[in-house]
């Protein structure tokens, strides 16, 4: 029975929130759609690392909206990146080839959605602007 609850719990917090993450970025995903990061709303908690793998080439990580205090880097093409996510809020970042594709990801960090305004004003460019709003509906 202890067993069982074990399982139930790690189960429970894995869903909820998922520690040190990887996302691919991708030329294709198994859905068909082209030029996407393998998770498009990340979850996680304070502390947690998310590292993006270059399974395809020619795509990057470059955040385009974090919370304030937050440097907006940018990764080097197809290298693996890492970033160790220290304060909660919401983090914007975008492929830098194909940021009129829909290329964008959302982190999501903690409980705290008080920048989301502000994500909401980011300049975002061609079908971008559309995913955009989709992904800010799944948050
Ligand atoms: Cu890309």
């Amino acid at each position: 029975m202890i067993r069982l609850f074990t399982v139930l719990f790690f189960m429970f917090t894995s869903s909820a929130y998922a520690a040190d993450l990887t996302i691919d970025m991708l030329n294709k995903n198994a859905d068909g759609e082209r030029m996407v990061y393998s998770t498009e709303v990340a979850k996680v908690a304070i502390g947690d690392t998310i590292t993006w793998l270059p399974a395809s080439k020619g795509h990057n990580v470059h955040f385009i909206s974090a919370p304030d205090g937050i440097e907006l880097v940018k990764s080097k093409m197809n290298k693996d990146f890492s970033f160790t996510f220290e304060k909660e809020g919401i983090y914007l970042y975008q492929c830098t080839p194909h940021k009129s594709m829909g290329m964008i990801g959302l982190v999501v960090v903690g409980e705290n959605t008080d920048n989301l305004d502000s994500v909401k004003k980011t300049k975002v460019v061609g079908k971008t602007k559309k995913k955009l709003k989709e992904l800010l509906s799944n948050i």
